[in-house]
């Protein structure tokens, strides 16, 4: 299928490596989807949902102790544990190799090796990247083919010499005392074993396209961050782009593919991507982005009807669904979704359920994976090779306290340091404690490959580089009240956040200064058909220098704990935010 030596060369060592009893190189056909999917419903990776309602589609289900990423099982393998950093796993590049090369010996004894090539980004596209993942499971080979564009279409792109990633996965025995994610930036080389869900084991998703690109977007000027990247159409025609860092589960996808609410007629909402986003500067001294996937790995659970119609439409076929719950008639179903809870069905461990069971019927990380092309808010312009021009970078997580709704960084340092200081609650999406508030800078704090301090001097550094940069902004959908509720309504109405944010750019929209940064005043943000409770409003626009106090300190804490690698222009901005508190 190639000429590409070094390709063939390192698929047989790790052939000699492994074991596989048989070879498969993937080439992307159709004929090859057909036939992969057959082996799977033979092996029981996949089951078979009802043809008619759901076509193409198929549930999977993981191991039990294989639901979520594991970061505490994930490593930088560098030469020295200081270019890893404080906030990595860091493991000696030979100690790796030695260790996981022991679990590889013989891991694929009886069974089939896929060879597996997909370029991240759209095809033609200078920036795209080209990915060989050799893997030992159906379910990653098929969920490849949906999230990245996979086959023959990688192996043109490579030709003879083509650079390519190195990643070798196999699920291993599943045992978590056996599963080691380890990557290896200056080998451009991925190794992953003893798991076969989502992040860990799709390489090209979170160990590529953000561990080892951040790597080499520090070398060569961009940056790889965990973004989802969307076009606003206003009702003159005119569409803007902004980017978007929010943490796993923290509403990426749900802002992708935004719905407007009635009362603001005439917006539409252009998905580009909804994690992902690689960000270069473009000719025009502005920043560009490309989403280098092509397909959705999306949180099942909370997406209906109203939250996110989009993605319900994209998920109705071709579409692989991972420990959600199965209904009698093959559909499939998980908390959140429309109507009343089914009277009976099977959970995610297979097992009946009824509304009277004490857990979920789905895991709160289940996820579905859907083609892009697929979804009805697909921007025109998600595939051009040069990426779509953004007007606005938007940083944001999970917070029940303190992070007002929506505020403007004074400039682009000031808007770093409005990044590097962000903190969320943690998801389902990784394994461990639910709901504890962590730093995570950028939402980068499981995805940088390189150390944490060096990579915030990369985004000071990017900032005199761009000519044009864009604004930065702070997002938090998740103020709860007295009652535990949420404040704002959320999802579509979201939009009215972000019509503020692009007045903003435009040099439009009041807003009042405050310590921490620019706030739209009460009447600033388009509230036109919005019931909200005046009193809710100020709460989730209020500034509440106590508790900013309290995040001062805890800020100062991480900032620390990266030590002499901490951009002194963000221990300054530091100091200048309790100034300006101490001031107010
Ligand atoms: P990853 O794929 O893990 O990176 O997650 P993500 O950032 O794409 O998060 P996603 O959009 O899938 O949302 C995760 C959860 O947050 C879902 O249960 C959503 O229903 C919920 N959510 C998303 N947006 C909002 C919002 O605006 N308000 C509220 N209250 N919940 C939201
Ligand atoms: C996330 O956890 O941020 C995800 C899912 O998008 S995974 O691909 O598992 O990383
Ligand atoms: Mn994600």
């Amino acid at each position: 299928m190639t000429n590409h030596q070094k390709l063939t060369a390192w698929v047989d060592e790790m052939v000699r490596l492994c074991k596989p009893d048989r070879v498969v190189w993937c080439d992307g056909s159709e004929d090859e989807k057909r036939r992969l999917t057959a082996d799977a419903l033979r092996s029981g990776d996949l089951e078979e949902l009802n043809q008619e309602k759901l076509p193409g589609c198929y549930l999977h289900h993981s191991a039990l102790n294989d639901v979520a990423r594991t970061e505490h099982l994930t490593y930088i393998c560098t030469p020295t544990k200081d270019e890893t950093g404080p906030t990595n796993n860091w493991m000696e590049p030979g100690e790796a190799y030695r260790t996981l090369g022991g679990l590889f010996d013989g891991s694929m004894k009886g069974r089939t090796m896929y060879v597996v090539p997909f370029v991240m980004g759209p095809a033609r596209s200078p920036f795209s990247k080209v990915v060989v993942e050799l893997t030992d499971s159906l379910y990653v080979a098929l969920n490849i083919r949906i999230i990245s564009r996979m086959g023959k279409v990688a192996l043109d792109m490579l030709g003879e010499t083509g650079e390519f990633t190195k990643a070798l996965h196999s699920k291993g025995d599943l045992d978590m005392a056996r599963r080691f994610i380890c990557h290896f930036p200056q080998d451009n080389t991925i190794w992953s074993i003893g798991s076969g869900y989502g992040g860990n084991a799709l390489l090209g998703k979170k160990c590529m396209a953000l561990r080892i690109a951040s790597c080499l977007g520090r070398q060569e000027g961009w940056l790889a961050e965990h973004m989802l990247i969307v076009g606003i159409e206003n009702p003159k025609g005119e569409t803007s782009y902004v980017a978007a860092a929010f943490p796993s589960a923290c509403g990426k996808t749900n802002l992708a593919m935004l719905v407007p609410p009635a009362s603001l007629p005439g917006y539409k909402i252009w998905t580009v991507g909804d994690d992902i986003a690689w960000l270069r500067i473009g000719p025009d001294g502005r920043l560009w982005a490309i989403n280098p996937e092509a397909g959705f790995f999306g949180v099942a659970p909370g997406t209906n009807k109203k939250s996110n119609p989009n993605a319900l439409a994209t998920v109705q076929k071709n579409s692989i669904y991972t420990n959600v719950a199965l209904l009698p008639d093959k559909t499939v179903w998980w908390e959140g979704m429309d109507g009343a809870p089914p009277e009976k069905c099977l959970d995610w461990k297979n097992e009946p359920w009824t509304p009277a069971s004490k857990e979920k019927a789905a895991h709160p990380n289940s996820r579905f994976t859907a083609p892009a092309s697929q979804c009805p808010s697909i921007s025109p312009e998600w595939e051009n090779p040069a990426g779509v021009p953004i007007t606005a970078i938007i940083f944001g997580g999970r917070r029940s306290q303190t992070i007002p709704l929506v505020f403007e960084s004074f400039n682009w340092q000031h808007g770093v340091f409005v990044g590097a200081t962000m903190s969320s609650e943690t998801t389902a999406a990784a394994i461990g404690a639910v709901g504890v508030v962590r730093r995570d800078p950028m939402a980068m704090l499981p995805f940088c490959g390189y150390n944490m301090g060096d990579y915030l001097s990369h985004w000071i550094g990017m900032g005199d580089k761009i000519k044009h940069p864009p604004k930065i902004f702070n997002v938090n959908w998740f103020r709860t009240g007295p009652d535990g509720k949420f404040l704002w309504p959320g999802f579509g109405d979201n939009l009215r956040v972000l019509l503020w944010i692009l007045d903003r750019c435009e040099g439009r929209g009041p807003a009042v200064k405050t310590p921490i940064g620019l706030i739209p005043t009460p009447d600033a943000l388009n509230l036109t058909g919005l019931n909200i409770d005046p009193e809710a409003l100020r709460t989730l626009l209020h500034v509440d220098r106590a508790a900013w106090q309290a995040e001062l300190d805890d800020q100062k804490t991480f900032f620390n704990k990266l030590g002499d690698r901490m951009s002194p222009v963000l221990t300054n901005e530091h100091a200048a935010l309790s100034q300006r508190l101490r001031n107010a």
